[in-house]
């Protein structure tokens, strides 16, 4: 067996309500609340537990909830039913899909399913919880691999989210600290916390994602929204956009993610950090078209843990399920500095162990070989950086 012992000289929480995984979005969702399951399978049967302090957070509060959403839309979320809904909005009940997304932007990609308050309270919890673990200094990294819902706006479901917890989370962090970098690895691009936070300057929003406005969602982010363009406006500049294209490899990432990352944090100066895990910038992710191994998604953590800041830590989206279940099991060996300790074969003995057997129970399958050719050039990176550099030249002093 592992042995894990405690990380020296900094503490990690983990944040986690099982009561997540009584959820589903419908049989044939792609969003599968399973892959929280088998992280925790692999977090506990690892022995990973031991090193964090682990907590059972409550449920967020509507009022919690309407600190940043419209109320509005909060006592729609808590009496919306699947049973209820076509009554409360007879306009939903448009074509043969469903309803449209006229009403709060409920629709096929954000369904009223049975228990959905619960679910999004639930999650929202953990962020709010680690957010002020992270302020009280009884944590120096806060995890939480059922948060990470970027999507979400002010009076919006969006994307498969509902409850913004990214931006709640923010906002506790804000009261105790005066900048927080929001740093965001999946595959689609950051929009609802980019758009929460558009107008200020003590939160700077790094999304790298694939773009193609015509085609890939959101549609949004491309490199020259940086803020608003107002010269008083004391966002501009306080955002940054990496735009990708197909098959982005480890190397390439990793290249572009320090050669962005490093230099806000260097100028931004940020007090703490928030980094959305979206594993569904994994090669075969279902939804995705990158090219990371868990390795390569794994160093961006490394990267940011690095700068040695308070962190909370947040999933996102993944739609391999087994795939991202061991993203975040490396990535949670990483925050808990036991990454060279893992054995990269899983536990003989865990619960679903059958879900990895496929790519042979090993912890870092090949994600790689598959149908997308890296259509990133280098003159493509180069670009990018350049325009980092020239924008963060702007909020420098
Ligand atoms: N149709 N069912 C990422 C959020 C991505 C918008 C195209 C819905 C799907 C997808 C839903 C079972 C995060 C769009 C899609 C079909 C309009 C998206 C339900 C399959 C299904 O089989 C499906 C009936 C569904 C949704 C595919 N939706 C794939 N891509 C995106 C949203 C969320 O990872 O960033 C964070 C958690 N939506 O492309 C349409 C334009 C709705
Ligand atoms: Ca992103
Ligand atoms: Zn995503």
């Amino acid at each position: 067996a592992n042995s894990i012992s405690r990380p020296k000289g900094y503490r990690v929480s983990w944040h986690y309500n099982p009561a997540v995984e009584n959820h589903h979005f419908g049989q044939t969702h792609p969003m599968k609340p399973w892959r929280l399951t088998l992280t925790k399978s692999l977090v506990l049967s690892y022995g990973m537990h031991t090193a964090m302090d682990t907590y059972i957070p409550r449920a967020a509060t509507k009022e919690e909830l309407a600190e940043f959403h419209k109320d509005s839309y909060v006592d729609f979320l808590s009496v919306a039913t699947p049973q209820n809904i076509y009554e409360m909005y007879p306009e939903l009940a448009a074509g043969p899909t469903g309803y449209s997304s006229a009403i709060f932007g409920v629709g096929d990609d954000c369904p009223i399913f049975d228990g959905l308050f619960a679910f999004c309270a639930t999650y929202t919890g953990a962020s709010i919880d680690a957010a002020r673990k992270l302020c009280n200094k009884q944590s120096d990294i806060a995890i939480n691999w059922s948060g990470g819902l970027h999507h979400a706006k002010k009076a919006e479901a969006s994307g498969f989210c509902y409850v913004n917890d990214i931006v709640l989370a923010i906002l506790q962090l804000l009261r105790h600290h005066p900048r927080v970098l929001y740093i965001d690895i999946d595959v689609h691009h950051g929009d609802g916390v980019e758009q929460a936070f558009w107008s200020t300057d003590r939160v700077m929003c790094v999304s790298f994602h694939k773009y193609d406005r015509e085609v890939f969602f959101p549609g949004t982010g491309p490199l020259e929204s940086t803020g608003p363009i107002h010269p008083d406006n004391p966002g501009k500049n306080y955002t940054i956009n990496v735009p990708l294209n197909d098959g982005i490899d480890d190397e390439g990432y990793a290249y572009l993610f320090q050669n962005v990352v490093e230099p806000t944090i260097k100028t931004f100066n940020p007090t703490a950090i928030v980094l959305q895990c979206g594993a569904d910038s994994l090669g075969h992710d279902r939804l995705g078209c990158f090219n990371l191994n868990i390795r390569g998604h794994g160093n961006c953590v490394s990267f940011v843990k690095s700068f040695g800041l308070p962190m909370l830590v947040v999933g996102g989206g993944g739609y391999t399920p087994r795939n991202v279940a061991r993203a975040w099991a490396h990535e949670t060996s990483i925050l808990i500095g036991a990454d060279k300790t893992l054995n990269p074969d899983l536990p003989e003995f865990m619960p679903h162990r059958e879900a990895f057997r496929r790519e042979g129970f090993t912890l870092f399958p090949n994600l790689s070989a598959w149908k997308k050719d890296n259509m990133n050039t280098r003159a493509d990176v180069e670009k990018i950086i350049r325009h980092v550099r020239e924008q963060l030249a702007y909020i420098r002093g």
